[in-house]
């Protein structure tokens, strides 16, 4: 029955924190490099998934790796099928709680044996979860961190080298008028074509978030990101109804039960899951099957190498987050022509490390 299934032989994990061309200001952290995991997942067929994750802090790049030691000590010799040893995990997992790092982990787990599934049938991975390679249309997220006012108007103008159409701005300044002056200078200076999204990182509380974004509204945003706690989903349905910006939140979910209901209290007009909280390849097409349903266009967070694959594949398909982050430690990196990014014409999700660079910024 399960003849056409590899078996899983071991999985390894190896800490890299990768600096930034260009580092992020949020309202909540100044981020000048990306700690990644990068996770192998080896079969006895001789083939092997990869996936990375972000780990945000760098120390915690070793919490995920014993994470990922955890899961390979409970499945090592169990056959490659993602969907069934994702319900094994989570049983594994039940008293800790399979939240936080525990989570990023299994979600990288199950990216990289997705992986191995693809390159076992020689197929992208897009063909494998049923869609077409096609170009994905992407925003620059690489800066308009909350960087110097004076900063914000060349770097508007360097994020559009590549051929993109959207770029997106980090707000939750001082006050108001800060935000609206920061808005203001960059799309002074954005072609008109050009789309721009607004982050908050959920800097504000009910009352200030309501007043900000009616007030940004006259501003021409393309959508407003976690203006507030990204679980407080009454609060945001609150906003997203007297809001005539769409409200976008997503990047939290920790499994597609969140993205659920967050969708049945109207939290948000747009959604944009992150792979590494929703579940994996896994959790995202389960999400993707919620935002279809309910029509509400979806956007991914970070890691746009795997992500194009999966927006792809997925019916409400919006806007790509793309990020420049794992390049250096990529064999080819991913391109991108007139703001969309290509997806690669080789077997699986297209990661393959480049190993000097790997052992280079190898942080353990
Ligand atoms: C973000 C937050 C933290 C790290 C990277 C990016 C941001 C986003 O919320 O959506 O780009
Ligand atoms: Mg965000």
């Amino acid at each position: 029955m399960d003849n056409k299934l590899l078996t899983l032989r071991g999985v390894t994990v190896t800490p890299v924190n990768v600096p930034m061309k260009r580092p992020l200001v949020t309202s909540v952290q100044t981020i000048v490099s990306a700690p990644m995991l990068l996770i192998d997942v080896q079969t006895q067929e001789g083939v092997t998934g990869h996936a990375y994750v972000f780990c945000y802090l760098q120390r915690l790049a070793v919490a995920v790796k014993a994470a990922c030691d955890e899961i390979a000590e409970a499945v090592t010799g169990e056959r490659l099928a993602p969907r069934h040893l994702a319900a094994q995990l989570k049983r594994h997992f039940r008293l800790v709680g399979a939240t936080g790092v525990v989570n990023t982990a299994l979600a990288g787990f199950d990216m990289a044996c997705w992986d191995a599934m693809a390159r076992a049938t020689g197929s992208p991975l897009v063909e494998l979860l049923g869609g077409r390679r096609r170009p994905i249309r992407a925003y620059n997220s690489c800066g308009l961190g909350m960087s110097a006012p004076e900063t914000l108007a060349a770097e508007a103008l360097e994020l559009l080298e590549g051929g993109f159409k959207a770029v997106k701005i980090r707000l939750g300044r001082a006050d108001l008028e800060a935000d609206l002056r920061a808005v203001r200078t960059v799309r002074r200076v954005l072609p008109a074509d050009v789309v721009l999204m607004a982050d908050y990182n959920q800097a504000l509380g009910r009352a200030e978030a309501l007043q900000r974004c009616r007030a940004l509204d006259d501003e021409g945003l393309y959508w407003i990101e976690e203006p507030i706690r990204h679980d407080d989903y009454p609060g945001c349905a609150a906003l997203a109804a007297s809001v005539a910006t769409p409200i976008q939140i997503g990047e939290n979910f920790v499994g597609p039960q969140a993205m659920a209901l967050a969708l049945a209290a109207n939290a948000c007009d747009y959604c944009m899951p992150d792979v590494e909280r929703i579940g994996g390849v896994t959790g995202w097409m389960d999400a993707a099957a919620l935002a279809a349903v309910s029509g509400t266009p979806m956007s991914s967070h970070l890691m746009p190498e795997i992500s194009a694959h999966l927006l792809a594949a997925s019916a409400s398909c919006h806007w790509l987050e793309y990020v420049d982050w794992a390049d250096a430690i990529l064999q080819e990196p991913l391109q991108v022509v007139d703001g969309h990014v290509q997806m690669p014409d080789r077997p699986g999700s297209g990661i393959d490390w480049d190993a000097k660079a790997v052992r280079r910024l190898r942080i353990e």
